[in-house]
């Protein structure tokens, strides 16, 4: 595997280890704060995380090259408030919008099509994630702050990763 590509693609399974952790620790957060439906759906993208990690992982080795098993540092414990993580969980999206377009240059600079083709799996996944921390946040926005408008949000991030689950098992 052409060695710009390979650390390239290694980069990018660290950022998605590093957003696995993340999304682990706001999902920790959310359980303590007795938010259930907000902790599942964190839990559930902490996985989703992992599993983009692995998904380039396997291809490395499988291409031939190595992938290299990152140490990831500690993320954030504590978030002021619900908005305040979604609003963290979109700047971090962004983050690793920016970064899978990075690598999508290096494939197009290298003239490698194979990975070009296997990270648009990648570029799309973005735009979802993007579209879905956006419509949360939104959400977020008309609730304000009216008391039980968190209680009902914390129900329909509940349905949401439900809905999301039971597609995935069809
Ligand atoms: Fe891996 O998609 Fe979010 O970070």
């Amino acid at each position: 595997m052409n060695t710009h590509i390979e650390r390239a693609l290694n980069d990018q399974i660290n950022k998605e280890a590093s957003s696995s952790h993340y999304y682990l620790s706001m999902a920790s957060w959310a359980e303590t704060k007795g938010l259930a439906g907000t902790a599942l759906f964190m839990y559930t993208h902490s996985d989703e995380e992992r599993f983009h990690m692995l998904k380039l992982v396997k291809f490395v080795n499988e291409r031939g090259g190595k992938a290299i098993v990152p140490a990831i540092p500690q993320p954030p414990l504590e978030f002021d408030s619900v908005h305040k993580m979604f609003e963290a969980l979109l700047a971090h999206e962004l983050t690793v919008t920016q970064s899978i377009n990075d690598v999508v240059d290096v494939c197009l600079k290298e003239k490698d099509y194979t990975t070009h083709n296997f990270m648009q799996w990648y570029v799309a996944e973005q735009m979802e994630e993007e579209a879905l921390a956006r419509s949360i946040l939104d959400k977020l926005n008309l609730i304000g702050k009216e008391t039980g408008g968190m209680y009902l949000f914390d129900r329909e991030m509940l349905e949401i990763t439900n809905a999301s689950a039971s597609k995935t098992a069809k």
